[in-house]
């Protein structure tokens, strides 16, 4: 899959996608990521890219005109192009796993107060939010979609079952807690239902573990 980036602030990346799981992907060639700088493409004299909102309001917003421009450079047959909002629709898992079907993914990053609406109007296909809170930028947002949905490329963890299996079962529920080497830590131990090696037991217990921990956050929430 290729991902461009688009954003103020490209830098903002790097440290993240040269790291760990996402940082193989992208040596292993499963994941192309650029990062393409908006400020390329103005054409104002003084290097500008934000301007005062029409109507008055605090803050500064992004020229439609760079960003159509940014997005035009690096649009190509098949390019999905998704601005990062809270405006946006809900980020979930069956979201990533679709996305990650796609070719070419534009990731457009916010700044200031937003962009002005008619370059989202002409270039976005799709507004996604991923959580109820404001960001300082749309780039956290980019890179917590871009992780999310990394997952669900084939071979990026190396193991398969485990994308469609953490944190969301396939049945909505949370996964409980799990449990790795001493057996006993600071005088708890780990529940003896998962060294006894009964797989129908240990099935079952997750399954209990996982509905309690789901009732669980559900009273929180
Ligand atoms: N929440 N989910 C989010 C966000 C803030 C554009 C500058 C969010 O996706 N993005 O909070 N973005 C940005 C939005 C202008 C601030």
């Amino acid at each position: 899959m290729q991902v461009d980036i688009l954003s103020l602030f490209p830098e903002y990346f790097e440290g993240p996608l040269k790291l760990s799981i996402l940082g193989r992907a992208r040596e292993n060639g499963l994941l192309d990521v650029r990062l393409v700088d908006i400020r390329r493409f103005t054409t104002d004299k003084h290097g500008r890219v934000d301007d005062k909102p029409f109507g008055g309001g605090p803050g500064m917003l992004m020229m439609p005109e760079p960003v159509c421009a940014a997005i035009r450079a690096v649009r190509r047959e098949k390019t999905r192009v998704i601005y990062l909002t809270p405006q946006g629709a809900p980020l979930t898992a069956k979201r990533c796993e679709e996305l990650a079907k796609e070719e070419h993914l534009v990731l457009l990053c916010g700044h200031y107060e937003g962009i002005d609406e008619r370059a989202i109007e002409s270039e976005v296909d799709e507004e996604i939010s991923i959580g109820d809170y404001v960001l300082t930028s749309g780039c956290p947002a980019a890179l917590v979609l871009l992780d999310a949905t990394a997952r669900f490329i084939p071979g990026v963890l190396g193991h398969e079952e485990a994308a469609a299996s953490d944190s969301f079962q396939e049945d909505g529920l949370l996964e409980g807690p799990q449990y790795t080497r001493p057996r006993e830590f600071e005088g708890k131990s780990v529940p003896s239902v998962l060294w006894e090696g009964n797989h129908a037991e240990i099935a079952k217990w997750r399954r209990q573990a996982a509905m309690q921990k789901t009732k669980l956050v559900k009273e929180i929430v």
